[in-house]
């Protein structure tokens, strides 16, 4: 049965790519999108999920803007890795698919109520706000939840700071009430999604796919990698965002490590790190688990033929 996902994002070119990963992928059933402030702002990153949803005739998917700003901290964007727009490169249709009339952080609730117990996955790839926002404001989602499956943090690297990722340096409260809450929540961080290179091989393969989707992909990542190699010194970009959805589709795709994780919210040089302790096995009570190592092509075949079913 194909695995029931709500993909909480911010595009963003890797959200992008991971939205076009959920439903191209027969294994995924995407009941929902919601959009969070991060790598623009919300009326931006909600603009490019409708109009990716547009290029790809996506239909029957209810998308909902969730919230603008993070739970304490001003709003921070990330232009130099995604341009002004948060999808700049490739030209975007105008978008038709209207927004349901309510907050995403109801309707994420309202789903997780209205199926069975432990049947959908979360799958947040920008800041944990809404998802926060979501267990505060209906804690029995906790409990209903199968498991939060998220991209954000990183056990040994940062790129928003020395030690801290992006999406949980933005809005490190909301990572804190997520990582802390008791679902199982699968960490893939900057460890992993650094594997995800995009590198000219993969593009040609994504190009030869021949559909003005896989293009609109290679568009992406033309501007991504230009990006990335600028502001980071990648000579090929990471992929992040469709990894974790990638681990729901196919949990081979990548090594695992059930290790404890926490968010530090007090540090001076530390804010936002996802502090992972390896120094024991994992207790019998630890939910967190960690992204490892990735089978970059089996990973890449997941993203190339997502592409080819979207036609
Ligand atoms: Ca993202």
């Amino acid at each position: 049965m194909a695995k029931k996902i709500i993909l909480d994002c911010d595009p963003g070119h890797d959200d992008a790519i991971a939205l076009l990963l959920a439903y191209g992928n027969p294994e995924i059933d995407l009941l929902a999108v919601t959009t969070v402030a991060g790598n623009q702002t919300l009326e931006k990153v909600t603009h490019n999920a409708l109009a990716v949803a547009e290029m790809a005739n996506i239909r029957g998917i209810p998308f909902a803007a969730g919230s603008a700003r993070p739970l304490v901290r001003e709003i921070e964007v990330a232009p130099d890795i995604h341009g002004d727009s948060g999808l700049d490169g490739p030209e975007l249709p105008e978008p038709s698919l209207k927004l349901e009339n309510c907050h995403a952080v109801e309707l994420i609730i309202k789903l997780i109520m209205l199926h069975p117990p432990k049947t959908i996955t979360l799958v947040p790839t920008g800041a944990l706000t809404n998802i926060a926002l979501a267990a505060r404001l209906e804690p029995r989602i906790v409990e209903r939840v199968k498991e939060v499956v998220l991209m954000g943090g990183g056990y040994h690297v940062g790129n928003w700071s020395p030690v801290a990722e992006f999406n949980i340096k933005i809005d490190p409260e909301a990572a804190h009430i997520v990582f802390n809450e008791k679902w199982p929540v699968t960490m893939v961080g900057l460890d992993l999604t650094h594997q995800a290179l995009a590198t000219a091989d993969v593009i040609a393969k994504i190009s030869e796919v021949g559909t003005s989707c896989s293009q609109f992909v290679v568009e992406l990542l033309d501007f991504f990698g230009k990006t990335y190699k600028q502001a980071q010194g990648f000579d090929a970009p990471p992929v992040h965002d469709p990894c974790a959805v990638a681990y729901v589709i196919d949990p081979t795709v990548m090594t695992i490590q059930r290790v404890p994780v926490d968010i530090e919210l007090a540090g001076t040089l530390t804010l936002g790190m996802t502090v992972a302790d390896f120094r024991y096995p994992a207790p019998d009570d630890c939910h967190t688990q960690v992204a490892v190592k990735l089978d970059h092509d089996k990973f890449w075949q997941l993203v190339v033929g997502a592409l080819k079913n979207i036609g």
